[in-house]
């Protein structure tokens, strides 16, 4: 297989997605979530985190909390990786979040290769960068408006919570947002509103919000959304209008994934050493 032949790869994560004895039968919504865990340390202010580089390798990142559980990502990516060599961990994570979001019936999200793994374990980011969903609305515009996104964008990005699950094992919280968690749809955002959520501590005694039956959930930072009044004008707007929904949720995910990789004039990512140096 030559190596550039980003379509090759794609057919291969796409082989990877159904995985019987996993989740609701895919792997989609946690390759998903990979790619946003990957991107989702950026801080733009100091150029630091961010997808390039594949920080996630070392032990000091993978092990922050946060990201409990996206072992089972890196693990069902490692097959394609070695089946292609060529291409760095900070590509095919990224890429297998687009393609598994295309997979499972939602938009295209533009990508670009390029980056690199050329970092060592002194450039992972501090953990504690990702979002913590005990927290309400001033704790999520903090971390979003860390990374460079508005009230907007983060509406839009918010309606990946229509895909998967919470495992009460790796963050407190447990059960799926939606009917269908693995068919990407606005329904999330339909839900937000339209249902009674009544607030119940779950098996493990982690309060999170549940539907009357108890089978569908939201977390507090996704309640944050609907009480807020910005971000609810947002919500209802994607509740309404499922094709707005889809454009600005490719475009802001298209955006997350590129956080941070600064690329030369051959399109390779550049290391920015002098800023990205913590
Ligand atoms: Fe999630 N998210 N997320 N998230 N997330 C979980 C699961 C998924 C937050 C918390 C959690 C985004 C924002 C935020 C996905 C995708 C995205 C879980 C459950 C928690 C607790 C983990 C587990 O127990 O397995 C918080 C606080 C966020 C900021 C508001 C993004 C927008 C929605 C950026 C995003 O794309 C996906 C997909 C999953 C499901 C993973 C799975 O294994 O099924």
């Amino acid at each position: 297989m030559a190596a550039g032949d980003y379509n090759a790869v794609r057919d291969a994560i796409r082989k990877i997605i159904p995985q019987a004895s996993y989740d609701d039968g895919s792997a989609g919504p946690v390759l998903v979530r990979l790619a946003w865990h990957a991107s989702g340390t950026y801080d733009k202010a100091s150029g630091t985190g961010g997808s390039n580089g594949a920080t996630m390798r070392f032990k000091l990142e993978a092990g922050d909390e946060a990201n409990n559980g996206l072992e089972y990502a890196r693990k069902y990516l490692d097959p394609v990786k070695k089946q292609f060599p060529w291409i760095s961990y900070a590509d095919l994570w990224t890429l297998a979040g687009v393609v598994a979001i295309e997979y499972m019936g939602g938009p295209k999200v533009d990508w670009k290769p390029g980056r690199v793994d050329d970092a060592d374990v002194q450039y992972v980011p501090p953990n504690g960068r990702l979002p913590d969903a005990t927290k309400g609305e001033d704790h999520i515009r903090s971390v979003f408006y860390r990374m460079g996104f508005n009230d907007q964008e983060i509406v839009a990005l918010s309606g990946a919570h229509n895909l998967g699950r919470c495992h009460a094992e790796r963050s407190g919280f447990e059960g799926p947002w939606v009917p269908m968690p693995t068919r990407f749809s606005n329904t999330y955002f339909k839900l937000l509103l339209r249902s009674q959520w009544i607030k119940r501590k779950n098996s493990v005694g982690v309060e999170q919000y549940t539907d009357e039956d108890n089978e569908l959930m939201m977390l507090p930072t996704d309640m944050a959304l609907v009480k807020d009044p910005k971000f609810r004008a947002w919500v209802e707007k994607y509740s309404d209008d499922k094709d707005a929904f889809y454009r600005d949720f490719a475009a802001a995910f298209g955006k997350l994934l590129e956080l941070g990789v600064v690329r030369g004039p051959e399109g390779k990512a550049m290391r920015q050493y002098a800023r990205a140096k913590l």
